[in-house]
């Protein structure tokens, strides 16, 4: 069934004007996510965008490792090249490629040398199309960012547009490229999107655990040394009234102790959804000898990096919005405008964040340092851990310094989370692979607070605040209006 959705009272899609979609699975009733454009009966899925490189030899692995147990002994950072340069042509798929943290990782792993594909199926702007959102920077279409890519740089990032969990798709797309890795960001991530309705409930799971689950087959069938580094969420854990582990956690009961998956608490549709991912991707590990890093990830701010930097039209997407927008880049649009910052609750919410250089970094650190195969690694990806209050305060003085008139509210808060709570996560395993992470300074909220004053006119502060509540979803498909 299609929605009719629209955050904005001027717009409102009906089904006769909408987009003209393949249904997501035979039969099936939820979310549409292919353009018929690109079906994967399109002859022109995989875009040209890059020159065609000679046929390479297909390699072909004997799966040897059937369990974590089994595997080699070798450390994983020992076993590998460690260096952040390639030693040969690594290629490296980046499933939604296209999006915030994939665009960024793409273009960082091109720059460093890795031969790069992107998968994406571009939902995500269909996303805001459908919304009525978009992004604070103007963002150009893929295929201009690539072209521009290429020009800048002489490297080609080839660009295959489909939808994961459409297998023939994807088989084709491991096929044609042979990945050595794959980074799969290729999800549906919003918290408060998964909230609005059943049939965003059933689209995120159903996009996100399948699109998984169909990488796990296409690395079994096609090429089984690939190593998935997975983008999982802090979020799976919750808030815990002990410390997170990352990953595992050793506990003793009735006199046995047995080292297991650290107990799960996720607390959106969306962050369930990760959690099915993760216990997906260690299933398969173990059954298949699959090598998989999970990259359990905080809130990621910040929108520039040295690659995205070198020409607007490689411009990265700033979401502010209640639906994708996160709380460190809301606030600091909110305080570009003047707009009271958004504190849900009493604020004692905490959470862990990095800016999105360290995403770019950690993720070349986990490729560059595989998972054994039958190993599934879990890495906790952050730098710093905030309330929501700490970072009002942070934006306030920071706003201050440029003399904005910061004010901050508190917003009944829409989702059912712990407002105040502990929260002591572990996050070293990166650090010791080597990450230096870019920590949340004055100088940087000062030029993250500048970025969103340049841009403030695009701003629909109509946008700003939370249109999503936990406690309010329904079966009913909901229409969002301002
Ligand atoms: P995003 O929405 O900006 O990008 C996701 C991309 O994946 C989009 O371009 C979308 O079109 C594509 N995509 C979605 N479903 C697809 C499918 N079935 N087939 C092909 N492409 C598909 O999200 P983001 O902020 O870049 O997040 C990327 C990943 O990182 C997500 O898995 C998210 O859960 C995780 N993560 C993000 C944050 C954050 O703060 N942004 C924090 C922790 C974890
Ligand atoms: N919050 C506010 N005010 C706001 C926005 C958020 O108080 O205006 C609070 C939320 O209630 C929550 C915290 O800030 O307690 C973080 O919310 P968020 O919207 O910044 O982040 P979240 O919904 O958790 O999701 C984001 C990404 C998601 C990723 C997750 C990492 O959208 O893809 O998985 O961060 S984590 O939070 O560690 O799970």
């Amino acid at each position: 069934m299609a929605h009719l959705v629209s955050t904005s009272c001027s717009l409102k899609i009906s089904s006769s004007c909408k987009p003209c979609f393949r249904p997501f699975n035979q039969g099936s009733s939820a979310f549409p996510t292919s353009f018929t454009l690109q079906t994967s009966k399109s002859p022109f899925r995989r875009l040209l965008l890059h020159e065609e490189r000679p046929q390479r030899s297909c390699e072909v692995h004997a799966s040897t490792f059937p369990t974590s147990q089994e595997a080699p002994t070798k450390t994983s950072s020992g076993s590998h090249q460690s260096s952040h340069e390639p030693s040969k042509q690594q290629r490296v798929m980046v499933i939604g490629g296209d999006g915030y943290c994939g665009w960024a990782t793409a273009l960082h792993l091109s720059n460093k040398g890795y031969d790069v594909a992107i998968v994406d199926s571009l939902i995500r702007r269909l996303f805001d199309h459908q919304l009525g959102l978009d992004s604070l920077t103007p963002i150009s279409s893929i295929h201009s960012r690539l072209r521009c890519w290429k020009s800048l740089t002489g490297k080609s990032i080839e660009l295959y547009i489909g939808d994961i969990c459409d297998f023939e798709f994807l088989s084709e797309t491991f096929q044609s490229f042979e990945p050595d890795a794959v980074v799969h960001f290729g999800e549906q991530r919003s918290a408060p999107y998964s909230m609005i309705d059943r049939s965003r409930a059933v689209f995120t799971q159903k996009n996100n655990v399948l699109g998984t689950l169909n990488v796990l087959f296409a690395i079994k069938e096609f090429r089984e040394q690939c190593h998935l580094v997975k983008l999982g969420t802090m979020g799976e854990y919750g808030t815990p009234n002990i410390d997170i582990e990352e990953g595992y956690i050793t506990i003793t009961h009735n006199g046995r102790s047995d080292t297991l998956p650290y107990p799960k608490q996720a607390s959106s549709f969306y962050h369930l959804s990760k959690v099915h991912d993760s216990n997906n991707i260690a299933f398969t590990c173990k059954a298949w000898g699959i090598r998989a890093t999970d990259l359990n990830q905080g809130v990621v701010y910040g929108v520039r990096t040295d690659e995205t930097e070198m020409h607007e039209e490689l411009s990265n997407r700033f979401d502010y919005d209640g639906v994708f927008g996160t709380a460190l880049n809301r606030f600091c649009v909110q305080a570009a405008v003047e707009h009271p910052l958004t504190v849900y609750g009493k604020g004692g919410q905490t959470r862990g964040y990095l800016d999105i250089r360290d995403t770019v970094q950690c993720v070349e650190l986990a490729i560059a340092n595989p998972a054994r195969p039958g190993e599934f690694r879990v890495f906790n990806q952050f730098t710093e851990q905030f309330s929501v209050n700490e970072l009002a305060t942070l934006i306030t003085k920071a706003g201050e310094k440029l003399g904005l008139n910061v004010q901050t509210i508190s917003v009944p808060n829409p989702r059912v989370e712990a407002e105040e709570h502990y929260y002591n996560a572990k996050h070293t395993k990166l650090i010791e692979l080597g990450l230096k992470p870019h920590l949340l300074s004055d100088s940087l909220l000062d030029s993250l607070l500048n970025f969103a004053i340049k841009y403030k006119g695009r701003v629909d502060t109509k946008q700003i605040m939370p249109s999503v509540s936990w406690r309010k979803i329904g079966a009913k498909t909901r229409t969002l209006t301002a």
